[in-house]
Order: structure tokens, then C-alpha cells, then sequence
């Protein structure tokens, strides 16, 4: 049972303020290990966009975008090699966040991994690659704080701002899986354990 006050940030999408700080240092150790053999890197979109975060992934599967579209694969097309595999720290910290909602049963084949430095952000969009959207995300910021939008199911609903600091966790799942949620250009910050960088952990069920 955890002690971190819990948010209603919609009628099925909680906001754990705090909930992943004492695992803060495995996971960025962990973090560490992964992006030692699947390095960060910019995605590009359809169009040839280059996406402001950096990503990787750890899992069964990794998301991945490029001239082809979105999509999960098994291999990280870096290396051709299998994504990392999810580490024990990780998993234990999104079940545990997951049930802290009442999604229980939650067993996340993936984590992507971004990492955003100062200005860049992520606009609003909907995780809709994944089969089954009766499973929730699972989201945790880690690092310089950012602003976490999150809108409703149609893309022009006015989004509420939140503000997402190092060790927070978003769950958001049932009705409102696929609200419309993106990140404000981060401001230039400074954090004791990730410098200028604020990293973020999605789960999910891709497959
Ligand atoms: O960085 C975040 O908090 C959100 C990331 C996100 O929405 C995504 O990767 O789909
Ligand atoms: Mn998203």
C-alpha cells in the first residue's frame, strides 16, 4: 500500500504525485543499461519529420516511426536485434502503479522510453497503436519537470495542464484510454540525477 496521494485527473486517469521516487535511481541505472545497447535516438514521422523527444524502448516490443508510419516491432531497426528486455524494476513500479488505480493484472510488453532536453515537447496525440485498449498506460516522468496536456477524445477539446515532477506517475485507462494527451516545450532546468533532461517511461500493451 503506498502512501502517495493519489489525483483525479479524469473519471478513470489518476495522477500519482511522487509514486516512483524512491525507485528513481534503479530505474535511471536501469535506463542507463538500456540505452547502452539500444541507444536513444530522433524518430522521424511519415513525412520526415524528426520527432523532438529521443526514444528507445525495453520489451517484447519497441514503437517505432519512420517513412513507413508508426508501428511496434520486435527488433530495434538500429541493430536488427531484439529491444532490451524490461527490467524487474520496471515492471514492478507499473503493476504497482497500475493496481494503485484498480487496473489490475497489468503486464506491460513494452516500455518506450523518451527523453526530452529544454524546448522540445510533444503534441497532442492519442496512443492508438496498441490491440487491446482495455489496458491502461502507465507514464513516469523522471528528471526536469514538464507539463503534462491532457484533452479528451476529440482532438479539439480544450486539454488541462499539469505539471508532471521527477518521480510522478500518470495511469490513465477505461473510457478515457484514448483521451488526447502531449508534453509542453520543456523549460531549461537542471536535475541533481538527470541533468538537463527529463526522461519519461510509457507503458503499455502493444500486442
Ligand atoms: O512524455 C510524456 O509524459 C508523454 C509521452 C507520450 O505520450 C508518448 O510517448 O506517447
Ligand atoms: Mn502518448
Amino acid at each position: 500500500m503506498s502512501t502517495a496521494p493519489v489525483r483525479m485527473i479524469g473519471q478513470h486517469s489518476f495522477l500519482l504525485k511522487g509514486f516512483a521516487s524512491a525507485e528513481a535511481t534503479n530505474l535511471l541505472a536501469d535506463i542507463k543499461h538500456i540505452t547502452s545497447q539500444s541507444p536513444l535516438r530522433h524518430m522521424t514521422t511519415r513525412r520526415g519529420y524528426q520527432m523532438a523527444a529521443q526514444m528507445t524502448n525495453c520489451g517484447r516490443v519497441g514503437w517505432v516511426s519512420d517513412s513507413k508510419g508508426y508501428r511496434y516491432q520486435t527488433e530495434d531497426p538500429l541493430s536488427d536485434l531484439a529491444w532490451p528486455s524490461m527490467p524487474r524494476s520496471f515492471l514492478t513500479l507499473a503493476k504497482k502503479a497500475a493496481e494503485e488505480c484498480d487496473y489490475d493484472n497489468f503486464i506491460p510488453d513494452v516500455c518506450l522510453i523518451n527523453c526530452y532536453y529544454p524546448r522540445a515537447g510533444m503534441g497532442l496525440h492519442q496512443d492508438k497503436d496498441e490491440k487491446d485498449f482495455t489496458q491502461p498506460i502507465v507514464s513516469v516522468s523522471l528528471g526536469i519537470p514538464a507539463v503534462f496536456l491532457f484533452g479528451g477524445l476529440r482532438r479539439s477539446d480544450k486539454p488541462d495542464a499539469y505539471l508532471l515532477e521527477h518521480g510522478d506517475v500518470v495511469v490513465w485507462g477505461g473510457g478515457d484510454r484514448l483521451r488526447f494527451h502531449g508534453i509542453s516545450p520543456l523549460k531549461l532546468a537542471h536535475h541533481d540525477l538527470t541533468g538537463q533532461c527529463r526522461f519519461n517511461l510509457t507503458f503499455r500493451l502493444a500486442s
